[in-house]
């Protein structure tokens, strides 16, 4: 899988980590969130991005001045990517639960709304991308649903709902679902809850189908252009920014032996 690594810059720490010394093991490095996604042309719409509150996460030293924020598994991948300044090496300064990082003010590149926070979401895979997801809600159903989720019961969730707060933008039309494609869907497959796994494992097969074959970019360098002409386009513009880089994942690799 070719993945577009987005570079989020932590903005302001959550409440949690600021009551941890980390400077001292930052050495004064910029730190971001490294969040892997299959659609950079829809980045435009990002309105908060998402950990795994249970999951693991390491900032790990890119070079002198930049870490990030993803899992061990994925930091390995990236060492052998070119993504480290040393090939091969993987060097982790601290370590931090997702729960911990829920909260953090970070931005979002080439994003309408420039700032955003971080926020939980259980269906998150540590075995995928970099276990950091960027929400798109207006093209994502899982990010739709997870956020009409966190909006309905905040403290259940030990959420601000100032975190939560910002509207979906819209970044692509599509014939069939308009302007808002995820929720389009999440209505017509009547997903209750981010615990729809089945109906929205559905709802993200026909969006991207839809997205890209269908779909024309409402906002942008590229707007008024196909997605499927857009979306190369965004993601060296992104790359070129210095906001973004390619990560690639070992997928399904078999070896096969004859005999
Ligand atoms: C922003 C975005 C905007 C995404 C969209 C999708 C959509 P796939 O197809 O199953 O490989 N993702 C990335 N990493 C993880 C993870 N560890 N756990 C759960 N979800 C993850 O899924 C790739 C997409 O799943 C990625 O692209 C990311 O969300 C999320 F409008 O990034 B995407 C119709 C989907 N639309």
């Amino acid at each position: 899988q070719e993945y577009t690594a987005i570079k989020m810059e932590i903005v302001q720490w959550s409440d949690a980590v600021q009551k941890v010394d980390i400077d001292s093991k930052l050495g004064g490095r910029k730190v971001f969130l490294v969040a892997a996604t299959l659609r950079p042309e829809t980045m435009y719409g990002q309105t908060n991005c998402f950990v795994g509150p249970d999951l693991k996460y390491g900032v790990f030293a890119a070079n002198d001045k930049e870490a990030y924020v993803c899992t061990t598994r994925a930091a390995r991948n990236m060492a052998f990517q070119g993504t480290f300044d040393v090939q091969g090496q993987v060097n982790q300064l601290f370590e931090l639960l997702g729960s911990a990082i829920v909260g953090t003010k970070i931005k979002a590149p080439f994003a309408l709304n420039p700032e955003v926070y971080v926020l939980p979401m259980e269906s998150v895979l540590a075995s995928k991308g970099t276990g950091v997801v960027t929400s798109v809600p207006s093209d994502s159903p899982d990010d739709f649903a997870t956020l009409t989720d966190l909006k309905k019961k905040p403290e259940y969730y030990k959420i601000d709902p100032l975190w939560c707060a910002i509207d979906p933008v819209p970044v692509i039309s599509t014939p069939t679902y308009g302007e808002m494609t995820a929720p389009a869907l999440v209505k017509q497959l009547k997903i209750q809850s981010a615990k729809d796994a089945k109906q929205l494992a559905e709802a993200k097969e026909l969006a991207y189908k839809e997205g890209f074959y269908n779909g024309t970019m409402l906002i942008g360098e590229f707007k008024g252009e196909s997605v499927q002409d857009a979306k190369p386009k965004v993601r060296e513009s992104m790359i070129k920014a210095g906001v973004a880089f390619p990560y690639a994942e070992p997928e399904g690799l078999v070896i096969s032996r004859s005999g």
